[in-house]
């Protein structure tokens, strides 16, 4: 079946996707922008090298049963081909010892309408994490006549995009908050960065958060590169580490967003929503107290969930609270073992890229100007 790129939105049924895999993912060496992230009181600190083979094959067996569960309701799924990641990203402005994986393609693909966009990224180790995508994208490339590949100006990410106030090992949550608060992130505005997993498409408007891995710059950039677009910039002062708005910010449906409790969206952002009315209700509590071992990702991954149509979604399979919150809001839910890979770079959401969705370009918030 000849490829057709085509996807506006979070909810649409879902026809085509890439799964990530976990082959020969890596934990990074420090570097500023991923050490910001690393929870002060994180098992991660201070080690750095290719993750243990049996729990590489343990998240490769989750990923290939998700992959598998997907075809089976027919949808077509793509896989990236890894690079080697051992390997250091050495560039005229920085070295690093290794990379890092391909499990999240999330984070660097974003999908609008027939277009995929690699992001700048803000990792030093992820610089060129958008290789692993490039068979896949040449294949989209030469079956869809009208597919637009895109690539954002890589960015220099030398010392100067960083602030060093945020290089200290102890920095502590409440400093944090504060930060947060004030919209003051690790990264500066050298130049424009942003990771693909801090916006959501909702049609018209693209909703993009404001955190470490996405500056104002690349917010600017992304605004400037769809013209057609209303782009929105989002924070949530209650996250002392925010990367990526998948685990904070999860529409299901037109017209209903999950927010997670603890990191809600300020009151003057919620007029757009409240305006056209979509309703934000806070997520149900995660299962767990604590992340899997050598996980960046905090137990929000509960929210992190695969939308497969506006009645259809995954969630992770030990996440009961979120199910039955879930059900309770009319969705049917398909239970999905991932947790064993979350260490690996996230949940459904992270793990998964759109390709087509049907359905197209719609404006769900008609009361905005323009
Ligand atoms: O809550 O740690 C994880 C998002 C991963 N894409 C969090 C955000």
């Amino acid at each position: 079946m000849s490829t057709i790129v085509n996807s506006w939105n979070e909810w649409d049924p879902l026809k085509h996707v890439i799964v990530g895999r976990a082959d020969d993912c890596h934990i990074p060496p420090e570097e500023p922008a991923l050490d910001a992230k690393v929870p002060e009181d994180s098992d991660m600190r201070g080690q750095w090298g290719r993750r243990p083979q049996d729990s590489i094959d343990r998240a490769n067996e989750l990923l290939d049963n998700f992959a598998s569960m997907l075809a089976s309701r027919g949808i077509e799924v793509d896989r990236p081909t890894p690079i080697d990641f051992s390997l250091p990203a050495i560039t005229p402005d920085f070295q690093t010892e290794s990379q890092f994986g391909c499990m999240p393609p999330r984070d660097v693909l974003l999908t609008v309408g027939s277009e995929i966009l690699e992001a700048t990224m803000s990792y030093r180790c992820r610089w060129f994490e958008y290789l692993c995508y490039r068979p896949l994208m040449q294949k989209y490339w030469n079956e869809d006549p009208n597919f637009r590949h895109e690539a954002a100006p890589k960015p220099r990410l030398t010392d100067s995009d960083y602030h060093p106030d945020y290089l200290s090992e102890k920095i502590g949550v409440e400093k944090r908050l504060q930060w947060a608060a004030e919209k003051f992130f690790v990264t500066t505005e050298e130049e424009p960065l942003f990771d693909a997993a801090d916006v959501l498409r909702f049609g018209k408007d693209l909703v993009v958060q404001h955190g470490f891995t996405t500056n104002l710059k690349g917010i600017e950039w992304i605004r400037r590169h769809f013209p057609d677009h209303r782009v929105h910039a989002v924070n949530f002062p209650g996250d002392p580490y925010p990367i990526h708005i998948d685990a904070t910010f999860t529409p299901l449906r037109p017209g209903l967003i999950l927010n997670n409790p603890q990191r809600r969206l300020p009151e003057e952002q919620r007029r757009m929503f409240n305006d056209n009315g979509w309703e934000i209700v806070d997520a149900a509590q995660p299962a767990h107290n604590a992340p899997p071992a050598l996980c960046y990702s905090s137990v929000w991954l509960s929210m992190n969930v695969l939308v497969l149509d506006p009645k259809t979604v995954c969630v992770e399979k030990s996440e009961v609270y979120q199910a039955e919150q879930m059900d309770k809001l009319g969705m049917n839910v398909i239970e999905v073992e991932l947790r064993d890979a979350y260490a690996f770079g996230g949940g459904l959401h992270c793990c998964t890229a759109d390709v087509y969705r049907e359905g197209g370009l719609e404006d769900y918030f008609p009361k905005l100007a323009g």
